[in-house]
């Protein structure tokens, strides 16, 4: 004890200026840190707004005795730390968002009376968040799984909020079967796992007893599910709704986002690799794009039609497992989405927004839908348990930015303070209390409902089939195998066999040909029975708007090109091609064995934005190869570096390479083919980078 008092008296303090980590000393080191990084500090403070004079150490009964409960300090922040958590979305828990603006072009002043649909020119801030959906908040951004497209006007007239998907149709049709859906693709219950993974048994049980999914599961098994980037994703608001005019006539309408950048996905052993690089890489890529000024952009649109119309639709359009191709109704195009803020603070904007489908402004309604119908409840009441507070939409992110009072008061985090006697309404007592207004408010559409109630389907929602066949028919054929494929690779992680016969079975109403593709990859000996349908199968026309080969577009805008590179290689060459690429739109980085620089052939030092183990070539949309003779030698040993070759020509990407490179070039075992092109052909080269070589693919991989 006394041994002890002596050190912690007089020795310590000898020692604290060779900094023991005590408050006096760690002051001196934190004085220092911050006068490197430059710029005055506020004083430290508890939450009471109490200064604190040491951050490193509890309060303690002696230099080696155990630690007060009197600490204030310490119990303050602990027990905020211990809070910091608040439950994750129940589905989507995973997304990255940002502010931004949404600028109408055109006026649809003649179907509503929205002011942010009518009023061109007009900018109205928006909060945009787009999500995976089975995986938790800490999941990758690259499982094979429906991305969600959320976005919060903060319109004149309140918030509107457009809670959509990267694919326009749903799995179910009615809103009491979400729960078990969700609880089917989620980790198994006893196990824990898989974390966001579509790829296991009771997915597929679930999708196998639920015919209506078919039209999804095509989707989902399409590329659209594995985005190069959330730059390059369509949205879609799945359900119709009503557009009300100032007659109070009603007009249905859908809504949809289309990206500046074109369509680009990529594809499954890619994605698979990219996971394991870049477990933010769409984060990363959002974040990237939006803080170097290449903001995402979207164009909106809409398909308007009327009830007559619909009438002769050959399918229900209150059904969300249908949707309305763009041949039979077309897209109207009348804004645009600007990104261009990355939020102040994760958690605070993108972790709090809270989106609510029922959130309409005058002039816009729903639809009969059952799917939307109990969405409209669902998302308030997760609200309640996920922020905790009936006050959320207090929270800076989530409140409206025009004028809102009623009479609602008290709750939970309460930050108002409303004045006066009244809190109710009609009153007397109060002059300037908020009142109702019929002029310029919300007004359901006029809608004449009659037929008896119960618990019942409308026979026009059990064509299962029909449109999820228009679906495959409308891909090119690479796209076609990849969705055979991916079917292939999913149910084989399936271990129950009825389950994976039951899902081929179904495969034949859609096309007996992509059945039988599906169960050879299966390796069943025979096919199984399909089951019954309640009507039968329709032909539709093929639609090409639904692949998204067809929506790619010409351009390196967004994409990033890696040129892989070691000490000598040649400067003129990785300028020539970074130049080409440059202006072309895309993003050049540069890999090399050792971050910090390489030395050029000719002397100079070149920065390295990578380095080969941690930047692999699924990070890029193409490589080039410029190496010298000793470079590409000493890179023949890195399997880092046979692998950067080969995945990059596995997964069709255009290659570049000079002279030098060319011994790496051979030992990944790459042919030459359109997208292989020698650097003396920079122009091939840059042509070559702005698709993928599909016609490679047979030489690559054995699909379905
Ligand atoms: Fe949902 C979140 C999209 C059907 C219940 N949903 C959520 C989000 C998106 C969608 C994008 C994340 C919003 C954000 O970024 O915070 N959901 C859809 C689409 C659907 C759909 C396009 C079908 C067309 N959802 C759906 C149904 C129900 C829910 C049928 C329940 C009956 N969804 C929820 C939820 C979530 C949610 C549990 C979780 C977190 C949240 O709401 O705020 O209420």
């Amino acid at each position: 004890m006394n041994k002890e008092k002596t050190t912690s008296g007089s020795e310590i303090h000898k020692q604290k200026k060779d900094s023991i980590p005590t408050g006096d000393s760690q002051r001196a080191t934190s004085g220092e840190l911050h006068q490197m990084a430059g710029g005055e500090h506020q004083t430290l403070t508890t939450n009471q707004g109490v200064a604190i004079s040491d951050n490193q150490n509890s309060l303690r009964a002696n230099l080696r005795g155990p630690t007060l409960l009197e600490d204030f300090i310490l119990r303050e922040k602990i027990t905020h730390f211990d809070h910091e958590r608040i439950p994750e979305r129940i589905v989507h828990a995973r997304g990255t968002g940002a502010h931004g603006f949404f600028e109408l072009t055109a006026s649809l002043k003649n179907y509503t009376t929205a002011i942010i649909l009518t009023e061109v020119g007009e900018k109205t801030p928006v909060f945009t968040r787009i999500s995976t959906v089975a995986g938790g908040a800490g999941s990758v951004d690259t499982p094979r799984d429906v991305r969600g497209f959320a976005v919060k006007f903060y319109t004149k007239e309140g918030n509107w909020d457009l809670v959509g998907n990267n694919i326009p149709v749903f799995f179910i049709q009615d809103a009491i079967k979400f729960p078990d859906l969700i609880h089917a693709v989620k980790m198994e219950p006893d196990r824990g796992f898989p974390q966001s993974a579509s790829g296991h048994d009771t997915f597929w049980d679930f999708i196998s007893l639920t015919p209506e999914s078919m039209h999804m599961v095509m989707w989902i098994m399409s590329d659209r599910t594995l985005p190069r980037s959330l730059r390059m994703i369509e949205g879609f608001g799945v359900h119709s709704f009503r557009l009300i005019n100032n007659s109070g006539q009603s007009t249905f309408v859908k809504f949809h986002w289309r990206p500046k950048l074109g369509l680009q996905s990529t594809i499954w052993d890619e994605t698979v690799k990219i996971c394991g690089a870049d477990q933010d890489f769409h984060r990363r890529d959002m974040f990237e794009a939006i803080t170097a000024g290449n903001f995402p952009e979207w164009e909106f649109a809409v398909q308007l039609f009327t009830q007559e119309e619909a009438d002769r639709f050959p399918f229900d359009h209150l059904d969300a497992t249908k949707l309305i191709p763009e041949e039979l109704v077309p897209l109207k195009v009348i804004g645009r989405m600007v990104l261009d803020r990355w939020p102040n603070n994760f958690f605070a904007e993108t972790e709090q927004v809270a989106y609510c489908p029922a959130n309409v402004v005058p002039g816009i309604d729903f639809s009969n839908d059952p799917l939307l119908q109990g969405r409209l409840f669902s998302y308030l009441d997760t609200q309640l348990s996920r922020l905790g507070s009936s006050n959320s939409h207090q929270i800076p992110i989530n409140a409206p930015k025009c004028p809102f009072s009623n009479q609602q008061r008290d709750g939970h985090m309460q930050m108002e303070q409303p004045t006066g006697r009244v809190a109710y309404e009609p009153n007397s007592l109060s002059g300037n209390s908020p009142r109702e207004s019929s002029a310029l408010s919300f007004h359901s559409a006029a809608v004449a409902e009659i037929g008896e109630k119960g618990r019942i389907r409308a026979e026009s929602f059990s064509d299962h089939y029909s449109q999820a066949r228009q679906f495959y028919l409308s891909q090119t054929s690479y796209e076609q195998a990849h969705i055979a494929s991916a079917l292939v690779f999913e149910l084989s992680k399936v271990e129950h066999p009825h389950i994976r016969e039951a899902m081929v079975g179904h495969l034949r109403h859609i096309d007996e040909d992509f059945a039988n593709r599906v169960a050879t990859g299966l390796a069943f000996d025979k096919i199984p029975d399909a089951p019954e349908v309640a009507v039968p199968v329709q032909e539709m026309k093929p639609s090409p708007a639904l692949q998204i080969i067809g929506k790619m577009k010409d351009t390196l805008m967004g994409r990033v090109i890696g040129i892989l590179i070691a000490s000598g290689s040649d400067g003129a060459v990785i300028e020539k091609i970074k130049k080409a690429a440059t202006n072309a739109g895309a993003t050049v980085k540069i890999v090399a064995p050792k971050v910090g620089s390489a030395k050029l052939a000719n002397g100079m030092l070149l920065a390295v934005d990578g380095q080969l183990a941690g930047t692999p070539s699924v990070l890029f949309d193409a490589v080039a190869i410029i190496l010298s003779d000793e470079g590409a030698k000493a890179l023949s040993m890195e399997s880092a570096a046979i692998d950067f070759v080969r995945d990059a020509y596995g997964h069709l990407k255009a290659i570049a390479f000079d002279k030098g490179a060319q011994a790496l070039i051979k030992i990944a075992n790459v042919t030459q083919d359109a997208g292989v092109v020698d650097t003396n052909n920079i122009d091939a080269f840059i042509t070559a980078a702005k698709i993928r070589q599909w016609d490679r693919e047979k030489s690559v991989r054995t699909l379905a």
